[in-house]
């Protein structure tokens, strides 16, 4: 039993002494929003960081997914996972668009592309895949498809903070991404979120549709929404950067740990990483199989039984919350893949401030359920 509460996850904060200077700044120049000098600074030193060209700054992920929508003024069908955080799909359903979920590979349990062909209809506009738990979408694909039926694609890269495959940043893909910056992500600015882009004329429309839609004091050219993120978010994630390396690198030995330690407990299977050159280890996904001794919820409360909170992240399905489940594509028999895994799904707590004993105490109660295996 673990004495005080382990959480699935913990914000990374660096020492207040450090905060305080970014605070004075902020107090001095009296800029608190509307994009001051910590924005533009952030923007600058992400686009450094990610390895990408432009970077609008948000005040939570799922402002950010709404105006990304907006920026590119898709309608009509999108085909998106049922297997992620609610807030994907409900991006669609705030701007009267149709989801249309497609089921998901049993390997990366990203948007399989075989079935988002399948889904495509005449008023399929667009495409929006997850890079689940920071795993890179199968973006070749993707692309092929949305080439050939002209489709946009939106990515939600909420999880996908300082991921990179063979040719770059991940947030590179497609029309848009999309960063979540909230308190329990891998890069954190208390709430926080953006959209990446790719050219200066898009990153002006979305700089004009997160404020209100003013070009000028006097001049308003669309139904704007309010999306800027404050100073003193920015600010923390000017300091937040500073200590992201560091962050990522313990984050990589607690990975590394589990691994490790769970490669040999029969009836639980890990997610293996695919595609990435450099991975976030943001989650930490395990899958509990019909031959481990629990059942998922049974490990679920065994752990939390040990004060140990691990999540069932993605459990349920999108697509069975209440305002989904009555649509066709959202039944059972068409997600056979994502039901399957969402049944099996448990996050263990991984976040820089755990340390190595707390690491043993998750592991010891996944262990002794299985009678100690090794
Ligand atoms: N797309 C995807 C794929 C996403 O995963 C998300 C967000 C979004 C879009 C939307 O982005 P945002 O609009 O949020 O920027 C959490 C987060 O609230 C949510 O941001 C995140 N995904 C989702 C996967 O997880 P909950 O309801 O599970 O959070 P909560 O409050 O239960 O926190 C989990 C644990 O973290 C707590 O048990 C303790 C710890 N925690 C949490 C907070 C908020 C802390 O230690 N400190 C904190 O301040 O949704």
């Amino acid at each position: 039993m673990s004495e005080k509460p382990i959480y699935v996850t913990q914000p990374y904060l660096p020492p207040l002494e450090e905060f305080v200077p970014y605070l004075q700044e902020i107090w001095n120049n009296k800029t608190l929003t509307n994009g001051g000098p910590m924005h533009q600074q952030l923007e600058r030193a992400l686009c450094d960081y990610l390895g990408v060209e432009h970077v609008a700054l948000f005040n939570n992920g799922t402002i950010a997914l709404l105006t990304a929508l907006q920026a590119l003024r898709v309608t009509g069908e999108v085909i998106t996972t049922p297997y992620s955080f609610v807030a994907t799909a409900h991006s669609l359903l705030w701007n009267g668009i149709k989801p249309v979920f497609a089921d998901i590979d049993p390997q990366t349990l990203n948007l399989d592309p075989s079935k988002i062909e399948a889904a495509i209809t005449s008023h399929t506009t667009a495409i929006m895949p997850v890079h689940c738990y920071g795993n890179p979408c199968d973006v070749d694909a993707i692309q092929r498809i949305a080439d050939n039926y002209n489709l946009r694609v939106i990515y939600d890269a909420a999880h996908a903070f300082g991921v990179k495959d063979a040719g770059g940043s991940v947030l590179r893909h497609g029309d848009l991404s999309v960063l979540s910056f909230h308190a329990t992500k891998v890069f954190n600015t208390f709430e926080g979120g953006a959209i990446i882009c790719p050219d200066a004329k898009t990153k002006k429309r979305i700089d004009q549709l997160k404020n209100f839609g003013f070009v000028d004091e006097v001049t308003v050219v669309a139904p704007g929404i309010n999306g800027k993120m404050s100073e003193v978010n920015a600010a923390f994630g000017l300091l937040q950067l500073k200590h992201i390396d560091c962050a990522m690198t313990r984050r990589r030995e607690v990975d590394a740990f589990y691994r490790e330690q769970l490669k040999s407990v029969r009836g639980v299977s890990l997610v293996e990483e695919v595609g990435q050159v450099v991975a976030n280890y943001s989650y930490f996904p395990l899958l509990v199989e019909a031959d481990y001794p629990l059942s998922r919820d049974g490990l679920y409360h065994a752990l939390k039984d040990s004060n140990i909170f691990a999540r069932r992240y993605f459990y349920p399905l999108i697509s069975d919350f209440p305002m989904y489940r009555g649509m066709q594509s959202a039944q059972r028999d068409n997600l056979p893949v994502a039901a399957m895994v969402s049944d099996k799904v448990l996050c263990l707590p991984i976040y820089p401030a755990l340390e190595d004993a707390e690491l043993q105490a998750v592991v010891a109660v996944i262990q002794r359920a299985q009678g100690g295996a090794r």
